[in-house]
C-alpha cells in the first residue's frame, strides 16, 4: 500500500487497531531479544468481531489480481480467525497447518481438503522477518500445494518481503508499520518525538535474519565426495559414496512393529535413502534370519544398515552385546552407535570385533531429546576419542555441530535424529527440526527421519519430500 494515509478505511482500521491496545508504544523486549518502542499485539481482535470482519475484508480487497489462489492457510495461531473470516466470507475453502503434529491418528500436517498443484495463499497478522510464513509454506508446498503468494497485514519492513521472495513468495502487505505509525501522528495518537523513536528504530533494525532463510544461513561445506577419499574406515567412505551416488542424505528410522513391516518397508523406501536405522530389541517376530534377510534388501537398493543400540558398558561386556545374543548385530549392522559415558575402553571393545569385519561405529556426541546432558565437556571428549580411533569411528550423533566448540576432522559424518518437515516435538521430549535447518544451519550431513516418514499417510512420497529437502540443502550449503 502506498499512501495509506489517503484511505479512510485504513486510516480506520488502524486508529481500531491503536483504539483496542493492538498497537502499543513503550520499551518492549522482542523474541529476538531486542527492545523494540512499539509493540503489536494482533492477538486481541478475537475480542473485536467488527473489527476482525473489516480486516479480513480489507485484506482481500486489497490484494491484486495477479495473487490467484484456491485455497487459503491461515499461519497459526493469530492469522487462524483472520482465515476463517475470508474463507467463509468469500467462500472459499481453508487449510489448516498444524504446528504440533499428532503421533496418532491419520499424524497429518495440512488439515483440510485439496488437490495437489492447487495454489494456497497464505494469510499471517505481522510479518518480521518472513519466517513464520516460510514455515507454513514449507508443508504446504511438502503437501504438493504451489505457494506463491502471502498477505499480511502489517509489514514490519524487518527483511520479511526479501526473505520471502529470496523463497519465492511475493509479499502482499496491508499495512507498513512506518505507515501506520505516521497515520497514528496524524491524528494526534501519538507525538512527534514517539514518532521519531519508532522510525529510527524501524530504520535501524531493517533486516532480522530469518530462522528459515534460503540463502542467508548456508555455510560453506566439502562435498561428500571429497570427505568420501578422507575416510579412514571403509564403511564411513561407502556411507558418503552412497549418499553422493543416491543424492540421497537421508537416513530412515524404520520404528515400525514388527520385523516383516520393518523388511516390507525397507524395500519400499530403499531407493531414496543412504542408510536404514534399526532398534531390532523391539521386533516381537524377530528370528535369526532377519539379518541376512534385510542385508540383502540393503544390496539390492544400496543402503547401508545402522542397528541404533546405543551401546553404554564396558569395553569387555560390549564386545559380547555386539557379537552374540539372539540379535549378532555384527553379522549384518553395517554400522552401531555408543554412548562414551563408560570412557574411551567402549570404542576399543566394540573396534576389537568390528574393524576386522569392516565395520564402523557412530559415537553418541549429542542427542535430540529435551534435557539430555550430551553437552559441551561431554561433546567435546566424543570428538577427541573420535579422533583416536578414526580408524573405526565413522562420524557421531550430533544435534547442532555448528555449534561445537570442538571442531571434528572433515573426514567424520554428522547424523541427526528429531527431523520433520515442522519444528516442534512429540509428547515425551522429543525435539523436531526442519531438513534445512539440520543440513544448513546446524551443519550436519544426514537426516534420520522417524515418525515423519512412518506414520505419514503415503510413506513413500513422505521419503521422497524428506531426500529432496535434505538433498537440496546439501547442495545449497556446498554451493556458497
Ligand atoms: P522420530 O520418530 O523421527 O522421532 O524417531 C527418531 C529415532 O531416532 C528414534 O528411533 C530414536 O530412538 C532415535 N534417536 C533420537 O530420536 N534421538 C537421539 O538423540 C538418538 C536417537 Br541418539
Amino acid at each position: 500500500m502506498s499512501s495509506p494515509s489517503s484511505s479512510s478505511t485504513m486510516e480506520s482500521l488502524i486508529l481500531q487497531l491503536h483504539e483496542i491496545s493492538a498497537v502499543k508504544f513503550g520499551n518492549f523486549k522482542l523474541k529476538s531479544g531486542i527492545f523494540s518502542p512499539i509493540y503489536i499485539d494482533l492477538r486481541l481482535i478475537v475480542s473485536y468481531p467488527k473489527l476482525l470482519r473489516l480486516i479480513s475484508e480489507t485484506i482481500i480487497s486489497t490484494l491484486p489480481a495477479s495473487a490467484a489462489y484456491d485455497v487459503i492457510c491461515g499461519v497459526p495461531y493469530t492469522a487462524l480467525p483472520i482465515a476463517t473470516v475470508i474463507s467463509t466470507s468469500s467462500d472459499v475453502p481453508m487449510l489448516m497447518r498444524r504446528k504440533e503434529i499428532k503421533d496418532y491418528g491419520t499424524s497429518k500436517v495440512i488439515e483440510g481438503a485439496f488437490q495437489p498443484n492447487q495454489i494456497c495463499l497464505v494469510v499471517e497478522d505481522l510479518v518480521t522477518s518472513g519466517t513464520s510464513v516460510l514455515e507454513t509454506a514449507a508443508p504446504l508446498r511438502a503437501a504438493g500445494l504451489k505457494v506463491n503468494d502471502a498477505v499480511v497485514l502489517i509489514d514490519r519492513e524487518q527483511g520479511g518481503r526479501e526473505n520471502l521472495a529470496a523463497n519465492g513468495i511475493t509479499l502482499h502487505s496491508m499495512v507498513k508499520l512506518t505507515d501506520m505509525v505516521r497515520v497514528l501522528k496524524e491524528k494526534g495518537r501519538v507525538s512527534e518525538e514517539t514518532e521519531a523513536i519508532v522510525l529510527k528504530f524501524l530504520e535501524e533494525n531493517k533486516k532480522v535474519a530469518p530462522v528459515v532463510a534460503k540463502d542467508t544461513s548456508v555455510k560453506v561445506r566439502i562435498p561428500y565426495d571429497d570427505r568420501a577419499k578422507l575416510a579412514k574406515n571403509p564403511t564411513g567412505k561407502r556411507l558418503f559414496e552412497i549418499m553422493v551416488k543416491k543424492e540421497s542424505n537421508l537416513c530412515l528410522s524404520a520404528d515400525v512393529s514388527t520385523a516383516s513391516e520393518l523388511l516390507a518397508i525397507a524395500d519400499k523406501i530403499g531407493p531414496e535413502i543412504c542408510m536404514l536405522k534399526t532398534h531390532v530389541d523391539i521386533l516381537p517376530d524377530f528370528t535369526p534370519d532377519f539379518g541376512s534377510k534385510l542385508r540383502s534388501i540393503a544390496d539390492k537398493h544400496n543402503f547401508l544398515i545402522f542397528e541404533d543400540r546405543k551401546f553404554a558398558d564396558i569395553g569387555n561386556t560390549v564386545t559380547m552385546q555386539y557379537e552374540g545374543g539372539i540379535f549378532r548385530i555384527l553379522e549384518w549392522a553395517d554400522i552401531v552407535n555408543c554412548h562414551i559415558i563408560s570412557g574411551p575402553g567402549i570404542v576399543d571393545g566394540l573396534k576389537l570385533k568390528g574393524l576386522p569385519h569392516g565395520r564402523g561405529l557412530l559415537l553418541l556426541a549429542e542427542m535430540s531429546s529435551a534435557g539430555n546432558f550430551a553437552t559441551g565437556d561431554y561433546t567435546a571428549a566424543a570428538v577427541k576419542i573420535a579422533e583416536q580411533h578414526s580408524d573405526f569411528v565413522v562420524g557421531f550423533i550430533s544435534v547442532n555441530p555448528a555449534s561445537w566448540s570442538a571442531c571434528p576432522n572433515p573426514s567424520f559424518i554428522h547424523a541427526t535424529p528429531g527431523v520433520q518437515l515442522v519444528k516442534g516435538g512429540d509428547a515425551l521430549g522429543q525435539q523436531y527440526n526442519t531438513p534445512n535447518s539440520v543440513i544448513c544451519e546446524r551443519g550436519s550431513d544426514i537426516i534420520i527421519v522417524g515418525r515423519g516418514i512412518i506414520k505419514a499417510a503415503n510413506p513413500v512420497d513422505a521419503a521422497r519430500e524428506y531426500r529432496v529437502q535434505g538433498w537440496e540443502a546439501y547442495s545449497k550449503s556446498k554451493s556458497v
